[in-house]
């Protein structure tokens, strides 16, 4: 049973770093649609990590000087029972959450001003400084530190979170050994989303860490391609970025691979050459490195590619590179952190020994217990190729006529998660095919 004791130490922890304040925690409001039906409950991360909890209306308030957590549950209301369903007394929640101090939410003002006498000020998160400002009268109210230090201490994940991530990846790695192993031209970019979703349900993952992104044809040119109501056909990649979550701890992979049975040359080109940056960056993933060295070194490798291919003119790899030429087929960051958010926190507060890099939001040093993606893409964009603007701008650099043969590829990303150790990284999603023979091997099966 996964309940509230588990996250005692991360409290504890909490609690001794923030000793002069009184720490107040809400969980997230619902989202309704159509007046009243709410949307799929995901609980807000922060109150995920100290509780575990995931229900509705709920909220935390630490006592460091007591070194005691206060639960507060929404009082009993019988339509709420009518309507929505279960809610628990305060036996009930003390025995569920294993919490010791459990009350009504109409006890809130009462308890928390007698707490807060100790105090001179309370800390909580931007979001809920309007609360607690209402509830709970003048009182300096600080909405900075709580943030900086729950995402330094989320951006290195304990054993227990260590644990989760494992198994989400797990499962992600089931849930596209599926899809490669099975998907047929004809399927749907929806279809390709419900399986994933059947299989990340059958092995217990009740949520997505985000919209699937199924995309056949040219869609994978799309970063955050989500419509997804296009037909796979014969001749096609599907780019496929999916994830689930275990306890809220997130996995991420992406796989592009042939709707039908194998790649094209100019598919597998493409496919080599991103899958060449994926390897050699997750080897050079290694505590001490500043991510944002390894993305400037998959720029470098994605432009030594494109020249290989003679997509772009034999210039020196430095002068393409200072002028931002890879942007133009690789316009994002090489990855992100990961954890109880799909793209967690942590840049900001994580040291982060050299400049940031302009295009990288997760710009931080690597170090031990974090977690990060590396995901390498290589793209046609159709702002690009389609733009007789575009095209002369930047004729002296690309030779349009052989990079025109792989605007049908779309694009290739290749994504997986690592966790960083004292020696390197554990790549967490490596069970999962990723060269071309083994992909061709999986593909067969669907035949
Ligand atoms: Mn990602």
């Amino acid at each position: 049973m996964y309940s509230f004791p588990l996250q005692r130490k991360r409290r504890e922890k909490l609690m001794n770093v923030m000793k002069d304040g009184l720490i107040y925690i809400k969980a997230k409001d619902e989202i309704i649609r159509n007046g009243d039906v709410p949307v799929k409950y995901r609980q807000s991360s922060n109150f995920l990590y100290l509780t575990a909890i995931e229900e509705i209306n709920y909220h935390l308030v630490l006592d460091p000087k007591s070194n005691q957590g206060h639960l507060f549950i929404p009082n009993i209301d019988p339509m709420y029972l009518v309507w929505v369903g279960r809610m628990f007394n305060t036996q009930e929640a003390k025995k569920k959450f294993g919490a010791k101090q459990v009350h009504y939410y109409s006890d809130f003002e009462k308890v928390v001003s007698k707490l807060k006498k100790r105090y001179n000020r309370i800390y909580t998160m931007p979001e809920d400084k309007a609360f607690i400002k209402r509830h709970v009268g003048k009182s300096k109210v600080d909405t900075i530190t709580l943030k900086k230090t729950l995402d330094f201490m989320r951006a290195f994940k304990d054993a227990e979170g260590i644990r989760l991530m494992k198994q989400a990846s797990h499962i992600n790695v089931k849930a596209f050994t599926e899809a490669m192993s099975t998907i047929k031209p004809g399927i749907y970019e929806y279809q390709v989303q419900a399986l994933m979703e059947k299989v990340y349900r059958d092995n217990g993952a009740i949520h997505n860490s985000f919209q699937t992104i199924a995309a056949v044809g040219r869609n994978p040119a799309v970063l955050h391609y989500t419509t997804c109501y296009d037909k796979g056909k014969n001749g096609d990649l599907i780019l496929l970025d999916a994830g689930c979550e275990c306890h809220g701890y997130a996995s991420d992979i992406t796989r592009t691979f042939p709707v039908g049975k194998t790649f094209s040359k100019t598919q597998q080109a493409i496919y080599e050459a991103t899958l060449d940056v994926n390897k050699k960056c997750i080897k050079a993933s290694v505590p001490g490195v500043a991510f944002q060295h390894i993305h400037e070194q998959a720029c470098r490798l994605i432009i030594e590619h494109l020249k290989d291919l003679r997509i772009l003119k034999n210039i020196d790899t430095q002068e393409l590179y200072q002028k931002d030429i890879h942007r133009l087929f690789f316009p994002h960051g090489l990855g992100h952190l990961l954890g109880l958010d799909v793209h967690d926190v942590g840049a900001g507060v994580i040291p982060c020994s050299t400049k940031p890099h302009k295009h990288m939001r997760s710009s931080v040093d690597l170090l031990p217990n974090m977690v990060v993606t590396i995901e390498p893409g290589i793209y046609f964009l159709e702002v690009y190729f389609k733009s007789q603007k575009e095209r002369n701008k930047y004729k002296q650099y690309i030779n349009w006529s052989v990079a025109d043969k792989y605007y049908t590829v779309g694009g290739v990303r290749i994504e997986d998660d690592l966790l960083i150790t004292k020696k390197g990284n554990i790549n967490m999603t490596q069970k999962l095919v990723k060269d071309v023979k083994d992909i061709e091997l999986l593909r067969k099966k669907a035949f």
